[in-house]
């Protein structure tokens, strides 16, 4: 489960002071892909600190062709810099105890895809790629949450669906397999990588929609191959890898002597768990310590709702309290008490625990890695984009305890929390944290908070009628209720009065469930 890594290869040009694979390094040898085999949309931080790890071990121990092109959405940052580091960058592991450095060098080529996403297509297409992986965030997929469908009003899913060059993720992966299939169709996979239950499922059903959404017959060749050749495996990522800071790189410059422009941070815990369906082939992702199993499902609900939804909860309720960090915000007792009781009684009944995890270890080791001072992991960045991460948190959990007649007291002051920060009512302070955190919701959930008297109608307003969770949770009118009271109770008593309402009710409804329950008994 816990890989270290070591140093995997470092090489410094000191004239230059950039990184640079000019000057043979003086250790280790670096074993370098012969060629590239993947391609990646979305070269953000959490591929550079994840998925490339483990493929610069997969090819330190085989070799081989399974380099990737990276295709940043966006933001030219990172291409240039790789371009002009010679595909080079620093993946710095925090922990208390020290900083250690690694430089993957697994990258062959980047390039923008919104400035060439004829590009994208007919790298999808190239016979050379044989997994198209994806880390475009829970934002990147373009459906709806209330339908869970390819968001068909989206007007950049219209454009791509008329024709031209794609600009959405589904819109480029259906394009590409319809290039591809018109190639000749070579085996394919696409491995998603972002934080949705079911990402492989998930990825296939949107692609598929937008496929059929093309007029009649356009697309037949496309369906055919992707019934024949092309797989979407299912993957649990898990990493926390917290923004670059000026700080980082003055860290890193001193560790290695070079100017990195884009070193990366993340901390010593990773963890990868793949289904082994891949129809041309893959790295051997074992070597960097990924698990290949049939239950990725159970593993991706259990980071999913324990990790993630708990990290919801710290990060909305710890920047009301005003702190800045994850492990500041642990390291107040009552949301520490918070985050415990939404885990154990709201969570974890609605998690299926893979075979081979032992679930209280895992819930211990989670406090561990929120607690790791030195990463800095700011409550503004997991706090932000709400609206697409909570969808995947909490609906299903909270339906599941509302169904045998319990309310979800913790799950519901996470999304008072949330509402509290992006949605303040009048006369609410939320705070320089909450201020800065983004939502592509964020003003619709302004228009909503300006136009309500209280928490009651904000929460059906968003509940309800944007139904933001979902269709089913829109129609629970006591949760919905509960939700409202808790935002009413952060607005006029406080963060700590709601947090100690929540965490009481939640003990009393747990008693009356089971009253052999006992507080010590549940720690
Ligand atoms: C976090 C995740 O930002 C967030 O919402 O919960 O990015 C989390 O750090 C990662 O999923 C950990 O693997």
């Amino acid at each position: 489960m816990y890989n270290s890594y070591t140093l995997l290869y470092m090489t410094i040009n000191a004239d230059l002071r950039i990184l640079s694979r000019a000057t043979p390094a003086a250790t280790a040898p670096l074993v370098s892909p012969t060629g590239a085999g993947i391609l990646h949309l979305g070269l953000g931080s959490f591929h550079r600190a994840h998925q490339a790890m483990y493929t610069a071990a997969a090819i330190q121990q085989d070799g081989g062709d399974w380099g990737i092109v990276g295709v940043a959405s966006r933001s030219r940052t990172v291409v240039d810099a790789l371009r002009a580091q010679d595909f080079l960058y620093s993946v710095a592991t925090i922990s208390p105890s020290g900083t250690s450095l690694a430089i993957p060098g697994v990258h062959t080529d980047a390039f923008v895809g919104a400035e060439h996403p004829e590009r994208v297509v007919s790298q999808i297409a190239d016979s050379g790629i044989r997994i198209v992986t994806l880390t475009v965030t829970e934002n990147g997929y373009s459906y709806s949450p209330a339908t869970q469908h390819l968001d068909l009003d989206d007007p950049i899913v219209r454009a791509d669906l008329q024709g031209g060059a794609p600009r959405s993720t589904i819109g480029q992966l259906a394009r590409g397999i319809q290039a591809r299939a018109a190639a000749g169709g070579s085996p394919l996979s696409i491995l998603s990588c972002d934080n949705l239950a079911s990402n492989g499922e998930h990825t296939e059903k949107l692609v598929r929609e937008f496929l059929h959404a093309l007029p009649a017959g356009e697309a037949s060749e496309a369906l055919a191959f992707l019934d024949r050749g092309v797989t979407f495996p299912s993957s649990m990522v898990d990493r926390i890898v917290p923004s670059t800071t000026p700080q980082l790189r003055d860290e890193v410059a001193a560790l290695l002597g070079a100017h990195d422009g884009i070193p990366v941070p993340g901390e010593p815990f990773t963890m990868w768990a793949i289904e082994d369906r891949f129809a041309g082939g893959r790295p051997s992702w074992e070597a960097g310590g990924a698990v290949f199993t049939d239950e990725v499902g159970r593993y991706e609900q259990m980071k999913v709702r324990l990790l993630n939804g708990t990290h919801s909860l710290i990060a909305y309720l710890g920047a009301l309290r005003g702190v800045g960090t994850i492990p500041e915000a642990i390291g107040i007792d009552r949301i520490a008490d918070a985050a415990r009781a939404v885990m154990r009684g709201e969570y974890e009944p609605s998690v299926e625990v893979p075979a081979d995890v032992d679930i209280r270890a895992y819930e211990a080791e989670l406090f561990e890695r929120w607690g790791n001072s030195a990463l800095g992991h700011r409550t503004a960045q997991v706090g932000s984009d709400g609206s697409v991460k909570l969808r995947q948190r909490i609906p299903e959990p909270a339906l599941l305890a509302l169904g045998q007649g319990r309310m979800p007291h913790l799950i519901a002051l996470t999304v008072a929390g949330y509402l509290s920060c992006l949605a303040p009512l009048p006369g609410f302070d939320p705070g320089t944290h909450a201020a800065s955190m983004t939502d592509p919701a964020r003003e619709r959930l302004a228009g909503f908070s300006a136009s309500v008297r209280d928490g009651a109608e904000l929460a059906r307003r968003v509940i309800t009628d944007l139904q933001l969770f979902g269709a089913e949770l829109a129609h629970q009118d006591a949760f919905i209720a509960r939700v409202g009271e808790l935002v009413d109770t952060i607005r006029r008593r406080g963060v700590d009065a709601a947090l100690s309402d929540a965490v009481s009710s939640a003990e009393e409804s747990m008693l009356e469930t089971n009253p052999m329950n006992t507080k010590e008994g549940r720690r």
